[in-house]
């Protein structure tokens, strides 16, 4: 399998609770590495624009406000597979069909407030690292 690189961001939910130690604890011990990584507080319009895809859905303004309601933590994990390793890492987007161990099964709040985003794709992931990071910033 490849090695890849995928986006990652502990949510405001987790930021607030003290939980990035113990998030990125899970991704390290699952063989991602955490090649790149800033705490950043993102205006609701940022939040809006990384979310555009979901912009139709009844949750969009709940969303972005919530992404932008305490800092988060934005990163780039990087391994065979990272992509699909961290949305398994992650768990279920509603925590109560999350996999037992997984982040959001442990920490997450709600459907909303569920501690973790994980790229879907290749393609997206590209998209993704690029809104946070310049090729600089990635130290692989
Ligand atoms: O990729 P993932 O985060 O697991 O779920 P998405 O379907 O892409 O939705 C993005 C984000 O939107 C989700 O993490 C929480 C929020 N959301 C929601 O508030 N209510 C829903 N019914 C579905 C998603
Ligand atoms: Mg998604």
């Amino acid at each position: 399998m490849a090695v890849e690189r995928t986006l990652s961001i502990i949510k405001p939910d987790a930021t607030k609770r003290n939980l990035t130690g113990k998030i990125n604890a899970k991704f390290e011990d699952a063989g991602l590495r955490i090649i790149a990584q800033k705490r950043i507080h993102l205006t609701p319009a940022q939040a809006g624009v990384f979310y555009e895809v979901h912009k139709e859905r009844p949750f969009y303004g709940e969303l972005c406000e919530f992404m932008a309601s305490e800092p988060v933590v934005v990163q780039v994990l990087e391994g065979e597979g990272a992509i699909a390793k961290n949305r398994e890492v992650m768990g279920a987007t509603n925590p109560a069909d999350a996999a037992p161990g997984t982040i959001r099964a442990e920490f997450a709040e709600s459907v909303g407030e569920n501690s973790v985003h994980g790229s879907d794709a290749p393609e997206t992931a590209a998209v993704e690292i690029a809104y946070f990071f310049s090729g600089l910033e990635l130290v692989g």
